[in-house]
């Protein structure tokens, strides 16, 4: 029996190890794609200057949203996020920008029990715009600086 279970082990080691290697940016897509959201910075407090939870840090997600506020993302959320932790990586999963000309935003927000608070947003983006860089990464920065977003896209 036990050694059934080391068996079983080294299955699920080589398993997590092999997802681990394979990396999802090589992969081609059938239509622009965005494979990952790197968040790496946001303001340090709010509009007002206060901390965004009182007695943490925050708990980030993001969301991809369109000009129309239609919602074509919503990510996990990083909990108890310190300054260390950035830059966040999220990695959608299949996000195809199936209209290549039509313009998207990143919304941050730190989650919160009651009502989450909107912490900023950068863009608007739309994947020609990316398509026509000469790299897959975008980055972007809302117009105080404070917040710097990194978009990469396959195709
Ligand atoms: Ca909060």
């Amino acid at each position: 029996m036990a050694r059934y279970m080391i068996v079983l082990l080294l299955i699920f080691l080589l398993f997590v190890c092999g997802c681990e290697l394979f990396e999802p940016d090589e992969e081609t897509y059938d239509y622009p794609t965005i494979t990952k959201i790197k968040i790496i910075k946001i303001p340090d407090a709010d509009d007002n200057g206060n901390a965004w939870d009182d007695f943490s840090s925050p708990d980030i997600f993001c969301q991809v949203i369109d000009s129309l506020n239609n919602i074509y993302y919503t990510s996990s959320t990083k909990q108890d996020v310190f300054a260390d932790d950035f830059p966040l990586i999220f990695r959608p999963d299949n996000l195809e920008l199936l209209d290549k000309e039509r313009e998207f935003a990143i919304a941050v927000y730190d989650e919160d029990l009651t009502s989450d608070d909107f912490i900023d947003i950068v863009g608007p983006f739309s994947a020609q715009i990316i398509m026509d860089d000469s790299s897959n990464v975008y980055t972007m920065v809302n117009y105080t600086w404070t917040l710097e977003i990194a978009v990469t896209l396959r195709w």
